[in-house]
């Protein structure tokens, strides 16, 4: 059996982006006959009074189970509150059965933790193989938080994975689709549409198989593509064919149909130091005037200083030469582009 999964929607009237992304996802969940879709939590950006528009968009595609979890924007969500034969809303932790899998949701919950909450359901989890359905934060050497929520959020920790051992977990919360342990199988869904400027690239959601229990990612046609690429020039006599190369790349880095173009909004910065700022504007103005900028923004150059001094233009070309030839993982240290933009800003405080 397949069950399709998403998160962190945040349905609010003035984005009808986000309610077309959900569609698109009843659309293709019905395309490929399953029966059921999960919801982890953020389902609304908020809690509302009225609810219609999910509710009408719900019945629309009646052969489809939903299974809904609060999250910590749509906190006061309830059976009570919403209406459709086809929505189920869980407020309290609840197991269901799938084939021979069993599903946990555990709903968004403040000042709580996972494992709390999983201790409740012992007894329906114990020896059993189980996924769990949550919205929060993962501690088990955490880089990606949710920037605009800093803090704790209803935390899942690497004792509580080992203490349950869930074969899967699939939370909410994160934005960006994202793998935070891969030995352990626990995914964030990601949202369905990026929610700004900051959300970019293509969206998915996921289909989980029960038989195998494996995950498919199946890509959302959303209304709108964010992107948001920022250049660090270093000043050079081929800066400005440098700067063109990494653009082209870069847009062929989001694997986008141009039939597809016109869905793109993008945020361009150029920062560090170079030998001809307004070339270096004109370039970016020219390689991406097929693209919509968010908010009509433009290329920002505010972060661009100009050097034209030859001394220092060797010493930065050879630092940067020297910072490329050692290896940096990025991992618990700067990555190299953090470091060339810290030497050029030492090169080139005098
Ligand atoms: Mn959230």
């Amino acid at each position: 059996m397949k069950i399709s999964v998403t998160a962190d929607v945040h349905l609010r009237k003035s984005h009808p982006e986000r309610y077309n992304a959900l569609e698109d996802i009843f659309k293709q969940t019905m395309a490929e006959n399953i029966e059921h879709l999960i919801i982890a939590g953020d389902l609304f950006d908020q809690d509302f009074q009225n609810y219609s528009d999910f509710e009408a968009l719900s019945k629309k595609y009646s052969g489809i189970q939903l299974h809904i979890i609060p999250g910590n924007h749509d906190l006061n969500i309830s059976q009570e509150s919403i209406v459709g034969d086809n929505i189920s809303i869980y407020t309290e932790p609840k197991d269901l059965l799938f084939d021979s899998t069993i599903f946990l949701f555990v709903p968004y919950e403040e000042g709580t933790n996972m494992g709390d909450k999983i201790t409740e359901m012992e007894q329906s989890v114990e020896g059993n193989k189980w996924v769990l359905i949550a919205h929060g934060d993962y501690y088990g050497g955490l880089k990606e938080q949710n920037p605009l929520e800093p803090g704790t959020y209803m935390p899942l920790s690497r004792k509580d994975w080992e203490r349950f051992r869930p074969s899967t977990v699939l939370l909410g919360h994160i934005h960006k689709p994202y793998l935070p342990d891969e030995s352990r199988n626990i995914y964030y869904v990601g949202s369905p549409c990026g929610l700004s400027i900051n959300e970019t690239g293509r969206r998915r959601f996921l289909v989980y198989e029960t038989t195998n229990g494996s995950l498919t990612e199946k890509c959302v046609a959303t209304d709108i593509l964010y992107f948001n690429e920022s250049f660090m020039i270093q000043p050079a006599e081929n800066e400005i064919e440098k700067l063109e190369d990494e653009i082209t790349n870069r847009i062929m880095s989001w694997q986008i149909d141009p039939a597809d173009y016109s869905k793109v909004q993008i945020r361009v910065k150029a920062t560090g130091f170079t030998m001809d700022k307004s070339s270096v504007l004109k370039t970016l103005e020219e390689k991406f005037e097929q693209f919509k900028y968010y908010k009509d923004e433009g290329p920002n150059i505010e972060e661009l200083s100009v050097n034209t001094n030859p001394q220092l233009l060797t010493i930065s070309q050879r630092t940067m030469e020297l910072i490329d030839q050692l290896e940096w993982s990025g991992q618990d240290e700067p990555t190299a582009e953090d470091i060339k933009r810290a030497a050029l800003s030492v090169i080139y405080s005098t």
